[in-house]
């Protein structure tokens, strides 16, 4: 018998995990029903000015109605894992006192559904939908809501635990301290840079909680993640003054999360430029070892580089596409640039190198750690042709450059276990309302139709094959 060549290896590894995101306020609606309560989004999105069109997710995509549907859909894509939140408001109502059933039952059904089409359901406690009554009390710049937090993580553990083996405890923390309370771009739209920094302190702490009260209660092989939104940070040029820039957005974008989850401290490059707003009290003894709690994996979500340089002058307006005012604490002397590269609808350059650095970097400072890419994606207008089909050659082409680039980092040995796309369904973009498109699934927001676009068919070739289709 003539041995058999070695394969070749042009494709993702075996048992590469291939998934679709989307995050409960976005999809679910149904914002009354359910015994479910207001969220900050609820609110916020109800402040004139807060979010373009004045949309809200009383409604979304009706998932919370749809929900058989979307399986269906997800079904026939042929996904293999499914990321999606849970909401807090549903759970735990008011986000003190008795577990909610209904709100319960609701995540029953979706778990025993994604199983019974072999989708391993991914659930993370904390997309932004804070319960309103916990930010009446002072939301994340209060210490209690750590606790609160934690109480909830076992209400949902408890009940789901024996079903669902993967758990993130927050998504992009740094969202919800820097744009939450630093600029307000986010709900709650509070805008002080020291509640940001204490908002931050405090999401931490609430994830070490949750790690235990995880651990706790869900069986001894289950997964506990994180997933931050990390900045592939470039210096403009190499003279000392973008170096320096970049270090400092390093510092409050990446290390100022690394260090504690990971290293049990806060970088001492961060507590010395932050020093002028506060002298960081509110970190207690004994957080940073709670903070520091052992994880399974990390998370990571990539749409776009972050090129700054200095601002000896520091008056420059920000050219890097974002909304608002600046949202990082410390940033005078610091300019914030776009990358180079065709730009999607968010004007967020396209710049797949920038997730390759950043996996590979994981790779050195975390050494062994599993990473997930938890969300990538990009938003585009769509082309519907006549017959109804929905065209996004853009997307595809966004796709498959970054996959490219993951493909790339597990190459040079970065540990890439999984591959989540933003998004399955286009949603509610928060302060962008209905007006941004990132789904691989067209939703006709006035009738709930669903269509998948182009991007689904290839991105289902993707799975199937676990190869990228020129
Ligand atoms: C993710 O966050 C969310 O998890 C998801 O819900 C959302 O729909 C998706 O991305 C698409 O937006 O210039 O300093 O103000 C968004 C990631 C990170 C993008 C911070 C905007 C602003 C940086 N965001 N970034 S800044």
């Amino acid at each position: 018998v003539e041995a058999l060549p070695a394969p070749v290896r042009t494709g993702f590894p075996p048992g590469f995990v291939w998934g679709a995101a989307t995050a409960a306020y976005q999809i679910e609606g149904a914002a009354a029903e359910g015994g479910r309560t207001p969220s900050i989004w609820d609110t916020f999105s109800r402040v004139p000015g807060a979010v373009r069109n004045g949309d809200t997710g009383d409604i979304a995509v009706d998932h919370y109605h749809r929900w058989r549907d979307d399986l269906a859909l997800m079904a026939d894509l042929g996904l293999g894992a499914y990321r999606f939140s849970l909401a807090w408001p549903r759970i735990r109502p008011g986000g003190r006192g008795p577990a909610n059933e209904a709100g319960l039952e609701f995540y029953d059904r979706l778990v025993d559904g994604l199983l019974e089409h072999g989708i391993t359901p991914v659930a993370t406690l904390y997309h932004w939908d804070l319960p309103q009554e916990l930010e009446d009390a002072g939301g994340w710049p209060e210490r209690d809501t750590a606790y609160r937090f934690a109480e909830y993580a076992a209400i949902a553990a408890r009940r789901l635990g024996d079903r669902i083996s993967t758990w993130t405890t927050f998504n992009e923390p740094w969202c919800s301290a820097f744009l939450g309370y630093g600029n307000g771009v986010h709900a709650p739209g509070r805008k002080d840079p020291v509640d940001a920094l204490t908002a931050h302190h405090h999401l931490l702490l609430a994830h070490g909680l949750g790690t235990a009260a995880l651990r706790a209660e869900l069986p001894a092989a289950a997964q506990v993640s994180l997933t931050l939104n990390l900045a592939a940070v470039r210096p403009l040029t190499d003279a000392p003054g973008d170096l320096d820039a970049a270090r400092r957005i390093d510092g409050l974008a990446n290390r100022i999360f690394l260090d504690p989850v990971f290293h049990g401290r806060y970088p001492a490059d961060v507590l010395a430029d932050t020093a002028h707003l506060t002298d960081w009290s509110f970190v207690h003894d004994g957080d940073l070892a709670e903070i520091s709690r052992p994880i399974d994996s990390l998370g990571i979500n990539y749409y776009t580089p972050t090129v700054v340089a200095a601002d000896p002058t520091g008056t420059a307006p920000r050219q890097d596409g974002h909304q608002g005012d600046s949202p990082w604490p410390a940033d005078r002397g610091i300019r914030f640039l776009p990358a180079e590269g065709s730009r999607t609808a968010m004007d967020w350059p396209v710049d797949a190198d920038g997730l390759y650095e950043l996996l590979v970097r994981l790779r050195d400072d975390l050494p062994g750690l599993p990473l997930l890419v938890t969300e990538n994606g990009a938003a585009y207008e769509d082309y519907c042709d006549p017959s109804g089909d929905v065209h996004d050659p853009e997307r595809v082409a966004y796709l498959r450059g970054h996959l490219g680039a993951v493909r790339r980092a597990i190459e040079e040995g970065a540990p890439v276990k999984g591959y989540f796309l933003w998004s399955l369904l286009d949603n509610f973009e928060w302060a962008y309302g209905y007006s941004k498109r990132f789904g691989i699934v067209h939703v006709d927001f006035a009738s709930q139709r669903r269509t998948p676009k182009d991007s689904a068919r290839w991105y289902a070739q993707v799975m199937r094959t676990g190869e990228l289709p020129d």
